[in-house]
């Protein structure tokens, strides 16, 4: 079927279920805290949620390694569980979108384990194997995201195997068909069940380099300085082969063909590294025979600060002029944005208010994390505390992604925030997270909570919000200044994510506006002056 555009301009809650809700009080969350806590997320306003990884698992990458990828693990329910929770989204108009990581699977999935066994098993050619060099050492140069090569040596097959992040997530081989097949039988499984969309996990590393070419060093933009060469030899950056490979269209189409014998489904790319993604975004999006959108990582940095903004904006007005795109501050990879955004503590809610009163203006979809409606920062956690793989092995340079994936806080006075009736978390619940519960803003109209709904009922009301058109403003370098306009509306919006307070005397052209509530903030119009106190944003109809 055709379908209807709900995806377009959508707001979408990702739901991070080892961390939401624990029914059983092994400390861990489930599939049923997930359905008991839906009303919550639907009385934000959003339109769909994002379920990271529930399936069959050994947990080794918390779920981004699958073993069963038409099953749900034990420890976070049932099957039965998880088409209870569908109903019950569905009866509060929420949409369900679910993660689809299918670059790798876990070493424990049966394809693996049979493709290991010999070179001639039905299964062999479905991961990435590769014989040595003369010299015994690993195919290419390509490295693991998570550290060390990108290949694994197997005694049995005397061959290496390719894996972009753990040793235990062997890298599919997409360039064999037989392996597509079996992956979108897998997406249709959920498609049965009813799953609205799918968010796909690294969508563009799918394919590797068939031809097994070492990679030059990476070459990367900074930031306005040019293009540079990345000559460390042990750099991060370094080595990693690219993965945008041609072929990843075809198998998009393919995929997308799928979907498209149901109603209204969608997916949500996930593209992220480096210059080219927006690039990559692009080629994904245009056109109706491939992805929805894409998810990037441009706004999941450090960078609260209006020229960057600007700089993203523009780029993808450029580039990206018919594809869609999905932004987010925060997901369960990255350190909180309050924390990244924040120069003082007290300015926490402040800068949490003007977060999502700015990302819920921009042109695209977005996506929301868990927690982040409370204004939470990230966790401080010791290293005896850490999960995350690929924090315990960076520790202390890089402290891992355990400090986003700590429990969610419902009711304050509750032992654990009310997030498990057990003894324990499987990461510690921050008592400075459990003062900000969700009980406790409840009761506040003027808490970040309260915010968020006004926020995005805002949004609602202006169909220019969800996806007119984006036109930049010439102001300061410190300022951020821009209309959205779409069937004779036009709003106009001032941004200071500065420190310090702005004044901004609007053009000719703006001569008549009426100033419009923006929920929070205290801007003003003086004479044709813009004045913005310092994190503060003015919003007016033009
Ligand atoms: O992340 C993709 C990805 O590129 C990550 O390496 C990301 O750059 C890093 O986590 C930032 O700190 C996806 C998932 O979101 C992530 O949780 C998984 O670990 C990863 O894929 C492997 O499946």
């Amino acid at each position: 079927g055709a379908g209807t555009d709900w995806w377009r301009g959508a707001v979408i809650y990702q739901i991070y279920p080892r961390s939401f809700q624990d029914t059983t009080g092994d400390g861990l969350g489930d599939i049923k805290g997930i359905t008991r806590r839906l009303a919550h997320v639907a009385s934000l306003g959003v339109d769909a949620i994002w379920l990271s990884p529930f399936f069959t698992s050994p947990m080794a990458d918390m779920g981004y390694d699958v073993s069963d990828y038409c099953n749900v693990d034990p420890m976070f329910g049932t099957l039965a569980d998880f088409d209870e929770m569908i109903d019950e989204a569905h009866r509060l108009g929420l949409k369900v979108i679910i993660d689809q990581v299918i670059s790798h699977t876990s070493d424990r999935h049966p394809w693996f384990i049979e493709s290991r066994t010999s070179r001639t098993n039905p299964k062999a050619d479905w991961f990435v194997w590769a014989d040595p060099k003369p010299d015994g050492t690993a195919p290419t140069n390509w490295l693991s995201i998570f550290g060390g090569p990108g290949w694994e040596w197997d005694g049995v097959r005397k061959q290496y195997y390719m894996h972009n992040f753990l040793i235990s997530q062997p890298d599919l081989n997409f360039h064999n068909p037989e392996v597509q097949d079996a992956l979108l039988d897998t997406v249709k499984f959920w498609l049965d069940r009813r799953v609205d969309g799918f968010r796909l996990d690294t969508v563009n590393y799918y394919f590797h380099d068939k031809q097994l070419r070492n990679n030059p060093p990476m070459v990367y933009d900074t930031d306005g300085a040019g293009m540079e060469t990345d000559t460390n030899p042990y750099s991060m950056q370094n080595h990693l082969y690219d993965k945008t490979q041609p072929e990843n269209i075809a198998f998009l189409k393919r995929l997308r063909a799928l979907l498209d014998t149901y109603d209204d489904r969608m997916t949500v790319g996930e593209v992220g590294d480096g210059p080219r993604s927006l690039k990559t975004l692009a080629e994904y999006t245009t056109g109706s025979d491939k992805l929805h959108m894409c998810y990037t990582f441009d706004f999941l940095g450090p960078a609260f600060d209006a020229g960057y903004i600007r700089k993203i904006m523009t780029t993808v007005a450029d580039t990206v002029s018919e594809g869609w795109v999905c932004w987010a501050f925060s997901n369960h990879d990255v350190i909180r944005h309050v924390t990244r955004f924040i120069e003082t503590p007290e300015e926490q809610d402040r800068v949490a208010k003007l977060s999502i009163s700015l990302i819920s203006v921009l042109r695209g979809s977005i996506c929301l994390y868990q927690g982040e409606e409370l204004g939470l920062t990230e966790a401080e956690l010791a290293f005896e505390d850490l999960r995350d793989p690929y924090g315990i092995r960076f520790w202390p340079a890089f402290k891992g992604r355990d400090g986003c994936r700590t429990p969610m806080v419902w009711e304050a006075k509750a032992p654990h925030a009310g997030f498990t009736g057990g003894s324990t978390t499987w990461l510690p619940v921050p008592n400075e997270h459990a003062a900000r519960a969700v009980d406790v803003q409840e009761r506040l109209a003027t808490s970040v909570l309260a915010h968020y709904r006004a926020t995005l009922a805002f949004r609602k009301a202006h169909a220019s919000l969800v996806d007119g058109d984006m036109a930049f403003i010439e102001t300061n370098q410190d300022l951020l200044a821009f209309t959205r306009e779409k069937d004779g509306e036009r709003l106009l919006f001032v941004f200071n994510l500065t420190r310090e307070r702005q004044k901004f005397t609007l053009p000719a052209r703006f001569a008549s506006v009426t100033p419009l509530d923006m929920p929070g903030f205290v801007s003003r119009l003086e004479n044709e002056a813009v004045v913005l106190d310092a994190v503060d944003v003015f919003c007016a109809r033009v």
